[in-house]
C-alpha cells in the first residue's frame, strides 16, 4: 500500500516537473542562436565595489576583514563619512565554493567594539557573531578569527551585529558558488545592495537613528554615480539583489519578464520560479532574478518607491536649494537644536518653512523667479559653491519648460526641479559603462536607479574595449575583460 503511494507520488511528482520545466521554456524567449554552454560558475560581479581577495594557507582560504572608518563618495560633490571594511561601504564581497575551508581575520580599527554575523550560515554557533553570546565583543584594536567549512550555496552576506553599525554601512555579500553550478548556464552574474542613508543637509554622517531617508544607494552609489549592469544581446544574466537596510525596495526591471530562482535561503527548484517584473526585497532579504537579455537598449533597474527614485530627498533640505550659510549648530534642545525656530538658515524656521516636496514654496519668494520654479544660474552658484557648474544642464533654460501659469496650477511643481536638466551630470560621472547613452540621461537618474544595457555585440565589444582600455585598479568587471 504504501509502495502503491509512493510510487503514484513519484509518478505524479515527476510528471509535474516535467510539465513545469515546458512551461517555463517556452516563457523564456531564447536568443535566436542560442547555444547552450555547460554551465560553469562564473564569478559575481559587485559593481562600484569588487571583491576581497584572499591567500592560501594549505587548503584554506583565507580572507583579511577589516572594519573601519571610510569616506565612501556617493555622488560627484557628495561623500559621507561611513564606517565600512576595507576602504568601502559596502564591504568588497567574498566569494568562496561550496567544499571550500574558509578563515576570515577579522580585525576591529572602529572606535568601538564590533562582531561580525555571518548571514544565514549553518555553521557553529561559536563563530555566528552573536556578541557576549556566542563570541566576546571585539573591541577596537581586537581581532577575531572565523573559521568555516563551506556546504551551502548561493547569495550570502556578512555584517557587523550591532545594528546602528550596520546602518553606517558594515555590511557585505558572501556568495558561495555551488559544487554543482546552477541550471541554466547564466553569462553575467551581478550583486547589488540596497541601502539607504538620512543624512542632515552639510553632514557627512548618516543619522542612523532617523527613519526619513534622503539618500537611497546601490552598490554605495546614487544614481546617476552607481555603474550600470553591461550585458551582450542574448546573454542569460543573473542579478542577486541584497537589502540590509531598514526598508523594503520592489525593485523593477524595464524591458523584461525575469523570474525569481533563489532568496537568501539559496537556490529555488525550477518548478516554484516565479516571473515578474518586479521582485520585493525586504529587509535581511536576498532576492536573485534571472533573464535572458533578448531586448536591446539601455533599460532601467530601479526601486520603485518614488521616494527611493531621488536624490536629497528630503522635507527640510539645506544648501542643495537654498542660498543659506546651512543649519546652525550648537544650538540647545530647548530650540530644537536650531531645527525649528528662528528665520533664515533655519531649516524649518518661518520663512524658510518645511517646502520641498510639500508645495509650500520653494525657499522664499527673493530666491527664485516663480513661487517654486528651479533657482537661476546665479542664485544657484551661490547656494551651491562646491559644485561644477560648468557641467551642469542649462538652468535658466529649464524656466522655458514650465508654463507661464504654472503657479496657478494645483500641484505645481512636482517633477519641475526635481528631475530635469539641471540635475544632469553626464560628464562628471563620465566611464566608459556610459558611453553612448542618450545626452542628458543623468538628469533623470537618481536614488535607486542603475541601467541593465543589453548592447548588441557591436556595441558591447565597443564598450568593453573602453573598460579595458581604462584599465582601473580592482576593477569589479575584471573577470569579464580577462575572458572577453
Ligand atoms: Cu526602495
Amino acid at each position: 500500500m504504501s509502495d502503491r503511494r509512493t510510487f503514484i507520488q513519484r509518478t505524479l511528482g515527476i510528471s509535474a516537473s516535467l510539465f513545469a520545466t515546458r512551461n517555463l521554456s517556452s516563457q523564456i524567449q531564447q536568443p535566436a542562436k542560442a547555444h547552450v554552454p555547460p554551465a560553469r560558475n562564473l564569478p559575481v560581479i559587485t559593481t562600484d565595489i569588487g571583491d576581497l581577495p584572499y591567500t592560501m594557507d594549505g587548503n584554506t582560504k583565507v580572507f583579511h576583514l577589516i572594519a573601519e572608518p571610510v569616506k565612501q563618495n556617493i555622488l560627484p560633490g557628495k561623500t559621507l563619512d561611513l564606517w565600512g571594511f576595507n576602504g568601502s561601504a559596502p564591504g568588497p564581497t567574498i566569494q568562496v565554493n561550496e567544499g571550500d575551508h574558509v578563515r576570515v581575520i577579522f580585525d576591529n580599527h572602529l572606535p568601538e567594539p564590533s562582531s561580525i554575523h555571518w548571514h544565514g550560515f549553518e555553521d557553529h554557533i561559536r563563530y555566528d557573531g552573536q556578541p557576549a553570546i556566542s563570541q566576546p565583543p571585539v573591541k577596537p584594536g581586537g581581532r577575531f578569527v572565523y573559521e568555516f567549512d563551506i556546504h551551502q550555496q548561493g547569495t550570502y552576506f556578512y555584517h557587523s551585529h550591532m545594528a546602528m553599525q550596520e546602518m553606517t554601512g558594515m555590511l557585505g555579500g558572501f556568495i558561495m558558488h555551488p559544487k554543482t553550478p546552477f541550471q541554466p548556464h547564466c553569462d553575467k552574474d551581478f550583486l547589488i545592495h540596497l541601502q539607504e542613508y538620512a543624512v542632515l543637509p552639510n553632514s557627512t554622517v548618516p543619522n542612523t537613528m532617523s527613519m526619513e531617508y534622503n539618500w537611497l544607494l546601490l552598490n554605495g552609489k546614487a544614481g546617476p554615480a552607481n555603474t550600470p549592469l553591461i550585458v551582450r544581446l542574448g546573454d542569460r544574466v543573473r542579478v542577486r539583489f541584497v537589502n540590509l537596510g531598514m526598508d523594503h525596495h520592489p525593485m523593477h526591471m524595464h524591458g523584461h519578464t525575469f523570474h525569481v530562482t533563489s532568496t537568501e535561503g539559496g537556490r529555488i527548484p525550477e518548478a516554484a520560479w516565479w516571473p515578474g517584473n518586479t521582485v520585493l526585497v525586504g529587509v535581511a532579504q536576498s532576492r536573485g532574478i534571472e533573464f535572458v537579455a533578448n531586448n536591446p537598449g539601455d533599460w532601467m533597474i530601479h526601486c520603485h518607491l518614488p521616494h527611493h527614485m531621488m536624490n536629497q530627498m528630503s522635507s527640510s533640505v539645506g544648501k542643495m536649494t537654498r542660498s543659506t550659510s546651512g543649519m546652525p549648530a550648537g544650538l540647545s534642545m530647548e530650540s530644537g537644536m536650531g531645527m525649528l525656530t528662528g528665520s533664515t538658515s533655519t531649516p524649518l524656521g518661518d520663512d524658510y518653512g518645511a517646502s520641498l516636496g510639500r508645495g509650500m514654496g520653494f525657499g522664499t519668494t527673493a530666491d527664485t523667479a516663480t513661487t517654486n520654479g528651479p533657482l537661476s544660474q546665479a542664485k544657484a552658484q551661490t547656494a551651491m559653491p562646491d559644485m561644477d557648474h560648468s557641467q551642469m544642464g542649462d538652468m535658466d533654460g529649464m524656466q522655458s519648460d514650465i508654463a507661464d501659469n504654472a503657479n496657478t496650477i494645483p500641484n505645481f511643481p512636482q517633477d519641475a526641479y526635481m528631475e530635469g536638466p539641471m540635475m544632469a551630470m553626464d560628464k562628471m560621472v563620465d566611464k566608459p559603462e556610459n558611453y553612448g547613452l542618450a545626452t542628458g540621461w543623468s538628469g533623470y537618474m537618481m536614488g535607486m536607479m542603475t541601467f541593465v544595457r543589453v548592447l548588441p555585440p557591436d556595441k558591447y565589444d565597443d564598450v568593453i574595449a573602453r573598460m579595458k582600455q581604462a584599465d582601473r585598479l580592482n576593477d569589479p568587471y575584471a573577470s569579464i575583460l580577462s575572458r572577453t
